[in-house]
């Protein structure tokens, strides 16, 4: 029988590997985890309990707050304040960054974004939600309190990122920049334990992703390539909870579009919580990612915090041949 290789015995077998390593982004990596095995517990009871239905509230973006949505943000922001191990975080949740001041007298060099609990329209159906999550050096001075640069830096920028699946079982997935790893959780000894070696995407698969609902609020090249998905005889995978959806891609091989639409002209997905962490994981993996502008996402410099995208995200081939057949219609379009 394999010998069990937990997450913990990852991370620091790891920091081996980066010659300078100081522990922080090792012990930052742990702090997630153990936020992810409380949000875990709470998702997995939440129709037992009052944690259900909305909280009184909307988010910086305008979107329904879930109360479970809440309850992950307090847990992710209490363990990453309380080691003291990053120097700021921003959250999906929050309207601004917060700072943290150091620990014990030692400022940290990396900041931390996360989108808390991603999907939250699935949580009361039972259905897959996650937590996406990344990691930059600082660029502000280590002098003072992290600044707003620190936050809108560039994908290519990360330093790790990753995210937690809730689904039938419990996933922690995470790249630093050296190929992806899987955990699982084990919730017997209530470890995330290494289940999936450096994970390769597959060039192409047999999935498309996109809300197919708003078809008609595609824009015409959209459209057509869709047609193009269903005329290929892909089949329609879509969750809802982008997580979910990018996990069966990431396995599987797919495609998972969010383009844009007439309430959401620049795209629905936010560069800093979900298109950057998951464009690093899936390039990590061998896969592509681009906006709709056709350039990739993790060359983009966001210019705020809560900045949305558009999205073509997945296997290499299928994302290279959706630039080519929306190049061609276009250039055929406006000839
Ligand atoms: P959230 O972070 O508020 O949960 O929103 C992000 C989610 C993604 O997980 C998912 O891909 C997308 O919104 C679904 O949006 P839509 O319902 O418009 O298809
Ligand atoms: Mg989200």
């Amino acid at each position: 029988m394999n010998r069990i290789v937990t997450l913990d015995e990852f991370i620091i077998r790891r920091q081996k590997d980066f010659p300078y390593a100081s522990g922080e982004l090792t012990g930052l990596l742990r702090d997630i985890g153990v936020a992810a095995k409380i949000v875990n517990r709470e998702v997995n009871k939440a129709g037992l309990v009052n944690v259900l239905g909305m909280a009184d509230r909307q988010n910086e973006s305008g979107d329904l707050v879930q109360k479970l949505d809440l309850y992950a943000n307090e847990k992710l922001i209490e363990c990453l304040q309380n080691s003291g191990e990053c120097c700021g975080i921003a959250s999906e949740e929050n309207e601004d960054f917060m700072p943290i001041p150091p620990v014990t007298g030692k400022s940290s060099k990396y900041v931390v974004v996360f989108d808390p609990l991603d999907g939250s329209s699935n949580i009361d159906v039972n259905v897959s939600v996650g937590t996406i999550f990344g990691i930059y050096r600082r660029k502000s001075s280590e002098d003072g309190p992290c600044m707003m640069e620190d936050f809108l830096q560039k994908g290519t920028d990360l330093v790790a990122a990753g995210y937690v699946l809730y689904g039938t079982s419990t996933l922690l997935v995470y790249t630093a920049g050296n190929g992806v790893n899987a955990f699982t959780l084990d919730p017997s000894i209530g470890e995330f334990c290494l289940s999936h070696r450096d994970i390769q995407i597959p060039a192409r698969g047999a999935y498309y992703a996109v809300n197919q609902g708003y078809y008609l609020k595609f824009d015409v090249e959209m459209r057509r390539y869709i047609d193009h998905c269903s005329e290929m005889n892909l089949s329609l995978r879509y969750i809802g909870s982008m997580v979910s959806d990018i996990h069966r891609i990431l396995f599987q091989g797919g495609i998972f579009l969010y383009p844009q639409t007439r309430k959401y002209p620049q795209g629905k997905l936010r560069v800093v919580y979900e298109c950057n962490p998951l464009s690093f994981v899936v390039e990590q993996a061998g896969g592509k990612a681009i906006d709709g502008n056709l350039q990739r996402i993790l060359d983009m410099k966001p210019q705020k915090l809560h900045q949305r995208s558009t999205i073509t995200i997945g296997s290499p081939d299928m994302v290279d041949e959706m630039k080519e057949f929306v190049q061609r219609y276009t250039s055929v379009s406006t000839d």
